[in-house]
């Protein structure tokens, strides 16, 4: 376990990232703790190339993902300036390897949030909410990975989209959500689906960032996790969300 590499895996996930190119699997086992020094010191590499941390993201918050994935354990991962797509716009296929999207809800902090906090804590730190979808983009191969491998891979964060922020006061619970490709439904879900309420990924968000000697800061944007499976990207379509009293958000995808 000793002789894992961390910077040198952390430099190739980065490289993968930023190149748009897969990788294979890690082939050495790496422990949960290694898996996540890895995915911070690629972080660093980006805040080294001009990119800021903006917040971080849940995953496997949902039945759904864990399914889909084969993956049964809450993961999260961090995002930077560069992911943050705007509400409307075009990303380019060829920017990723092999992007997919889902439909998830996000969290902007209006006051330092870290540790063990009681739910009515957690909204008591939200300055607004609003449907997201996130980009996921797996760097290795196949979109396959283990537990550690995804981790150490900043859980496939690759991009998001946020809809308008609604007041903190708007309730999460068992909101319908619809995404939809060309106006075509391609997912049905409910934020009741990411751990029963979304604000108990926001409580688990803090307990995690604690647990990394970090906290969720002012101006953070915190994703929920995905209600639905994700859905491969196709070039040429529209992708957009229609929440229950949220709103709608949608980028195109180019080739
Ligand atoms: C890992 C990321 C999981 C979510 O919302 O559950 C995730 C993956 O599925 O590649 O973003
Ligand atoms: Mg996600």
């Amino acid at each position: 376990m000793n002789t894992v590499d961390l910077n040198a895996l952390a430099q190739r996930l980065d490289a993968a990232a930023h190149g748009a190119t897969a990788t294979p699997q890690l082939e050495q086992a790496i422990s949960l703790e290694q898996a996540y020094a890895i995915q911070k010191l690629s972080i660093e590499r980006r805040l080294a190339r001009g990119e800021r941390r903006i917040g971080i993201k849940m995953g496997f918050t949902s039945r759904a993902k864990m399914v889909q994935m084969g993956v049964s354990d809450m993961i999260w991962g961090r995002l930077t300036s560069a992911m943050l797509v705007e509400d409307g716009a075009a990303i380019r296929l060829r920017d990723y390897v092999h992007p997919r999207v889902e439909p998830e809800v996000a969290f902007l902090i209006a006051r330092p949030l870290a540790g063990r906090v009681t739910a009515p804590q957690a909204l008591a730190a939200v300055e607004a909410v609003a449907p997201a979808l996130e980009i996921i983009d797996s760097r290795y191969r196949d979109f396959r990975f283990s537990l550690t491998d995804v981790v150490a891979d900043n859980s496939s964060s690759s991009g998001f989209v946020v809809g308008p922020w609604r007041s903190p006061a708007t309730d999460l619970d068992n909101l319908g959500l619809v995404m939809s490709f060309d106006g075509r439904p391609q997912a049905f879900g409910s934020t009741a689906a990411i751990l029963g309420h979304p604000l108990r990924s926001l409580v688990a968000a803090a307990r995690v960032v604690a647990e990394a000697g970090e906290r969720l800061e002012p101006g953070d944007i915190v994703l929920a996790g995905g209600a639905t499976a994700a859905s491969a990207l196709i070039a040429g379509t529209h992708v957009s969300l229609e929440a229950e009293a949220l709103g709608r958000c949608g980028f195109h995808v180019e080739e």
